[in-house]
C-alpha cells in the first residue's frame, strides 16, 4: 500500500525554546527554562557538555579566573559542595564540574549531542523559528537562544603549505581526546596568546626540542597556582554572598579582589613598585586591578607595562631572548592579559628556541619544516595556538535568517550590531548569550552568563504571562547601543591593540571593539532598568496587546 507523502510526513517537533550549545551558558539556560515549565531542546556539536572546556584540551589548559569564582552561583548547594582542587582549575577538572552539573540537574535528557545546528529561519506568518540540524532534521521553536560561546571557533591560520606538513598537526582549540605525547619529538608552536603561553612550558618538558614562533610578545602574569587548602575553600564558602555581590555589582570584570581607590600616578615610584610587586607575587589577572586607571591612561599603563617588562628581563637569562619576549606593541591589558606557570623561565631551557616571526615571517610550511624568511626549522609536530574567530565566529557558521530573509551574516557584515548584546533588530525571539555588545569576554564569563540567562528567562516568562508573540530590538535602540559601546571603548586604551576583541586576528573581519567595556555592574543595572520599564527599546507583538516600545 502506498502512503501519500502528506499522510506519512510527521510534523516537526515543536519546543518553546531551542538552545544552541551545551557549554556553561546552554546548560544553565536549560535549567532555568525547565524550572519555568518551558519545553526546551539543546543541540550540541560536541559529544559532551562543557563547550569551550570540552574542546580546549591542550596541555596546560586551565582557567585564568580562580576556580572558586569561575563557578556557578545559582545553586547554593552546588557552590557549597563542589570541591575545587586547585586555585586555577585545570581543564579536565572544569569538564568534570560541567558533567557533574549536567548529572546533578539531570540536564542530559534534553540535550542532543553530536548535533550541529546548520540553520535557523524565522517564519513571519507563524512567528516561529525553524531550526535545522546537520542530520537534516527540522524542529520549530518560539524562541532560539544562541549559547554558542565566544571562543569556540578555532581558527586555522592561513599559512602557505600548512596542509602539506607530514608530521602531527594540532590546534589548541580543537585538541584530540586521546593523550598526545610529544616525548622525543621536535615540536613547533605557532602563537603566543593565552593558549600558547599555557601549553609551551608543558610541551617543553616533553619535547626533544621546542621551537616557539612568536609574532607578538604578550604580557603574562604568574598564576601562582597551588592546591586549594580547606581553609581557603571554607573562606570562600562562608563569604559567598558578599563575594558574589561584588562580582556582579562592583568589580568591573566580575572578579572579586581588593579594588583600587587611586590611579597609578597618585603613588610615588616606591609605593607603586611595591603595589605591583605584591600583585605579581599574588599572581593572576587581578594584577591589572592594582590601579583604577591602567586601562585608561597611557602614562599610568606604561608604569605597569614597564614593571612586567623588567620582570621578564630578570627571569630570562639570554638578553636577546628577553628583549623579544618583552611586549612593546600594545598597552598592557589591551590584549587579554595572560596568566602562566613558568612561561618566561621556559625560555631558559636548552631545548627551547624562540623565533621572532615579526622580523622574519613564516614564508611557508613544507612537508617537514616551518620556513621563515631567515631559516628553516625541521619539525615532527606542529601546534597551532592561533586562537579563535572570537565572539561572532560560531554564530556566523549558522545560516540565521530573520525578517524578510535577512541573514545575520549579512546584517553583521560590517561588524556585529546588537541591543545590549542580547538581541539584534530584525531577528525576533532570537537571544544571544554573552554576545557582542555585552561585557562577555572582558569579564568572569560565568558571572555574565548567569546574568544573561536570568534576564532571558525573566523575559520569556514575561512574554508568556502577557501572551506576547514576538520581541525584537528596535533599530533605534540598537543604533544607540552600538554607538554607546563604541564610545565607551574609545575612552580606553583597548582599541590600540590588534586584538581578537577588535576582530583584528581574522583577515577581512571588520575592526570593531566587540565586547562592552562599561563594566558588568553598570551593564547589569542597564539591563535591569530596561526590563523594569517593560523592556524599553524592544518592540513586542502579541495577541493580548500590541506595543512598540520607545528607544531606551
Ligand atoms: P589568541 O589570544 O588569539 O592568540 C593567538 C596567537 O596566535 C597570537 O600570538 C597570534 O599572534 C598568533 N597567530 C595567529 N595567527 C597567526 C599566524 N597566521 N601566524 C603567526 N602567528 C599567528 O588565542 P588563544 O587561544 O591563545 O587565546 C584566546 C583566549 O582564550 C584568551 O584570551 C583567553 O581568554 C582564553 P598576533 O598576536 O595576532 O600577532
Amino acid at each position: 500500500m502506498s502512503v501519500s507523502p502528506s499522510a506519512s510526513a510527521t510534523p516537526a517537533a515543536h519546543y518553546d525554546v531551542v538552545v544552541v550549545g551545551a557549554g556553561f551558558s546552554g546548560m544553565y539556560m536549560l535549567h532555568r527554562l525547565r524550572g519555568l515549565g518551558f519545553t526546551a531542546r539543546v543541540y550540541e556539536q560536541g559529544s559532551g557538555v562543557g563547550g569551550t572546556w570540552y574542546w580546549n584540551r591542550y596541555p596546560g589548559a586551565r582557567c585564568d579566573v580562580e576556580s572558586m569564582q569561575y563557578s556557578y552561583s545559582f545553586s547554593e548547594e552546588l557552590q557549597q559542595e563542589w570541591d575545587w582542587s586547585e586555585r586555577y582549575a585545570p581543564q579536565p577538572e572544569i569538564l568534570r564540574y560541567a558533567n557533574h552539573v549536567a548529572d546533578r540537574f539531570d540536564l542530559r535528557s534534553d540535550i542532543q549531542f553530536d548535533t550541529r545546528v546548520d540553520a535557523a529561519v524565522f517564519d513571519e506568518t507563524k512567528k516561529l523559528w525553524s531550526v535545522t540540524t546537520a542530520d537534516g532534521k527540522t524542529v520549530t521553536a518560539k524562541f532560539v537562544v544562541l549559547a554558542t560561546g565566544c571562543l569556540s571557533n578555532a581558527r586555522k591560520p592561513d599559512i602557505k603549505g600548512l596542509d602539506r606538513f607530514k608530521g602531527q598537526v594540532y590546534h589548541t582549540g580543537h585538541w584530540p581526546h586521546e593523550q598526545v605525547d610529544f616525548t622525543g619529538l621536535r615540536v613547533g608552536v605557532i602563537g603566543t596568546g593565552s593558549s600558547g603561553i599555557q601549553s609551551i612550558p608543558v610541551i617543553a618538558e616533553q619535547a626533544s626540542h621546542l621551537t616557539v614562533f612568536q609574532r607578538t610578545a604578550n604580557f603574562s602574569i604568574p598564576a601562582r597556582n597551588a592546591r586549594l587548602l580547606d581553609e581557603e575553600r571554607a573562606w570562600f564558602r562562608a563569604n559567598y554572598p558578599e563575594i558574589r555581590r561584588v562580582e556582579r555589582e562592583v568589580a568591573r570584570n566580575g572578579i572579586y579582589t581588593d579594588l583600587p581607590d587611586r590611579g597609578a600616578l597618585d603613588d610615588g615610584d616606591n609605593e607603586r613598585r611595591a603595589k605591583y610587586e605584591a600583585r605579581w607575587q599574588r599572581g593572576g589577572l587581578t594584577f591589572m586591578s592594582a590601579y583604577n586607571n591602567l586601562a585608561l591612561d597611557q602614562v599610568a599603563n606604561d608604569t605597569a607595562a614597564n614593571f612586567v617588562r623588567e620582570k621578564i628581563a630578570e627571569i630570562v637569562k639570554d638578553p636577546e631572548t628577553a628583549k623579544l619576549l618583552q611586549p612593546n606593541s600594545h598597552p598592557i591589558g589591551s590584549k587579554r592579559i595572560c596568566v602562566d606557570t613558568d612561561y618566561f623561565a621556559t625560555f631558559n631551557r636548552p631545548n627551547v628556541t624562540l623565533v621572532d616571526i615579526k622580523s622574519s615571517p613564516i614564508e611557508e610550511i613544507t612537508e617537514s619544516a616551518v620556513r621563515t624568511t631567515a631559516c628553516e626549522y625541521e619539525l615532527d609536530a606542529l601546534v597551532l595556538a592561533t586562537g579563535f574567530d572570537a565572539m561572532t565566529g560560531s554564530v556566523a557558521k549558522i545560516d540565521i535568517r530573520g525578517r524578510d530573509g535577512l541573514t545575520l551574516n549579512r546584517k553583521w557584515a560590517e561588524g556585529p550590531r546588537t541591543y545590549l548584546g542580547l538581541m539584534s533588530a530584525g531577528f525576533p525571539n532570537l537571544f544571544i548569550i554573552t554576545g557582542p555588545g555585552s561585557p562577555s569576554v572582558l569579564s568572569n564569563m560565568i558571572v555574565s552568563i548567569e546574568q544573561h540567562v536570568d534576564w532571558i528567562s525573566d523575559c520569556v516568562d514575561y512574554m508568556r504571562e502577557r501572551e506576547l508573540d514576538t520581541m525584537e530590538a528596535t533599530r533605534e535602540a540598537e543604533d544607540k547601543w552600538v554607538t554607546h559601546v563604541n564610545e565607551v571603548a574609545y575612552t580606553t586604551l583597548y582599541p590600540q591593540a590588534n586584538s581578537w576583541y577588535m576582530g583584528a586576528n581574522i583577515p577581512g573581519k571588520p575592526r570593531i571593539f566587540m565586547p562592552y567595556i562599561g563594566g558588568v555592574g553598570p551593564y547589569r543595572q542597564i539591563c535591569n532598568e530596561v526590563a523594569a520599564k517593560g523592556y524599553n527599546g524592544f518592540a513586542m507583538t502579541g495577541a493580548a496587546r500590541q506595543q512598540r516600545a520607545a528607544a531606551f
